[in-house]
């Protein structure tokens, strides 16, 4: 039989993507699983069940990664495809989700074709890919990629004061599975932009050929509290001020180095935090990322020497802690050149890309020849309830991995 004319069902995906989305799911509309919540437990036990229910094999390795297996007719390295189903605080429905949904729905639709692929086909579904509540980012594949042991894993305090492992643990996904529990032949990550430019060009599929460098740091500055009232400005250690000096001179190193180089402070936490009071202590969480390895660094020197001069102006004291490193990534050509040739044959248009988000191919990257395929996000929105996809979209992107699949495991 052949495979040419055999797509995905798209309707059913779209129904998965609805169950999944409604787990966690909060007042506003976004989907709230942070990593290894009771929320993401809800999100993986429902995950597990439509694994077992496609009559895959299923194994949790010790870092609470999760392998739905289909055997192939010979035993051979699997093709793997996956993503990850836990989201940050204000999530959309498809961020991760649908690369695992999709997955599912491709292993469904070949069940339902009677067809047996000659390597396995597994779809993984990676631990705290958000890295929000416990840092880095990625963190379930970087450990699955040998690039951050599995002991240290377990040590990783979250940002609300909990052990990593006693949270998996308590969730009961601490399994037993070897890291890495499969050298893969290939792995191919489908995922949403989360960036405008798919929708801006009005093209379908995203061919990712690289993905950019990401650089976390905390930044813990401490002033001196005092009266709001009484204190003469000359006279302040101002940590609050200090914070903002912060956030604005990342714009200006962002617009100023220009290229591909981003800059966020994504939280600011003040003590005592209180109208009267100038405040003592600021927490910072900085963000930089940039397409080329040497840029980055530059970035981080020059923010490293602003916070030098800020300490000394102000008279506080700054300390600075690494949370996340990652160098840029190359996927692999090939791989890519197969998304970009399999989007073609199916009849949509498609462009090479590179990646700003992070994401767990990068680190599957570092096991074996590795890609991703995008699909447009509605304005280029993400991290966010009003994250869109279009359906036609979710079915072209998901018939794409299909056909991609079956070529990587032939
Ligand atoms: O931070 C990222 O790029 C991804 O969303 N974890
Ligand atoms: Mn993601
Ligand atoms: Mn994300």
């Amino acid at each position: 039989m052949t495979t040419t004319g055999l797509r995905i069902d798209a309707a059913r995906l779209l129904a998965r993507l609805d169950t999944l989305a409604a787990i966690g799911m909060t007042a506003e509309g976004a989907c709230c699983r942070l990593a290894l919540s009771d929320e993401d437990r809800a999100g993986r036990d429902q995950v597990v069940q439509w694994m077992r229910e496609l009559g895959l094999a299923v194994q949790v390795d010790g870092i609470g990664n999760i392998f739905g297996r289909r055997a192939g007719s010979e035993e051979l390295a699997p093709v793997m495809t996956g993503s990850h189903i836990d989201t940050v605080r204000t999530g959309g429905r498809y961020d991760g989700n649908y690369g695992v949904l999709a997955g599912l729905e491709v292993l469904h639709t070949l069940n339902e074709a009677g067809l047996r692929t000659r390597r396995p086909l597994v779809v993984a579904v990676f631990t705290d890919e958000e890295g929000a509540r416990f840092h880095p980012d990625m963190l379930g594949s970087l450990v699955y990629a040998g690039g951050l042991p599995l002991a240290q894993a377990y040590a990783t305090r979250s940002i609300d004061g909990k052990l990593l492992r006693d949270e998996l643990e308590r969730i009961g996904y601490l399994g037993d599975a070897p890291i890495p529990l499969y050298a893969p032949h290939a792995f191919v990550e489908l995922h949403i932009e989360q960036g405008p430019v798919l929708d801006i060009e009005g093209v379908t599929i995203g061919a990712v050929h690289d993905l950019q460098g990401i650089s976390w740091q905390q930044i813990d500055i401490q002033g001196q509290s005092n009266h709001a009232g009484t204190t003469p400005m000359r006279l302040r250690h101002d940590a609050g001020y200090c914070a903002a000096a912060v956030g604005c001179f990342l714009r200006r190193l962002a617009s100023e180095m220009g290229g591909s180089q981003v800059a966020t402070m994504g939280a600011v936490t003040l003590h005592p935090n209180l109208i009267n009071v100038i405040a003592a202590r600021a927490r910072l969480m900085v963000d930089l990322r940039n397409t080329e390895e040497p840029l980055l660094v530059q970035a981080e020197q020059r923010l490293a020497q602003f916070l030098e001069q800020l300490a000394a102006d102000e008279g506080v004291t700054i300390e600075t802690r690494s949370l996340a490193r990652f160098e840029p990534v190359r996927f692999d050509a090939g791989v890519a050149a197969l998304i970009a040739r399999t989007a073609l044959g199916l009849g949509f248009t498609q462009r090479p890309m590179t990646s700003g988000a992070g994401h767990d191919a990068q680190m599957m990257a570092r096991l074996c020849p590795a890609a991703m395929i995008f699909v447009p996000s509605v304005k280029g929105i993400s991290h966010n309830p009003a994250e869109h996809t279009a359906p036609e979209h979710l079915a072209a992107g998901a018939d794409v991995l299909l056909h991609t699949l079956l070529e990587l495991a032939a």
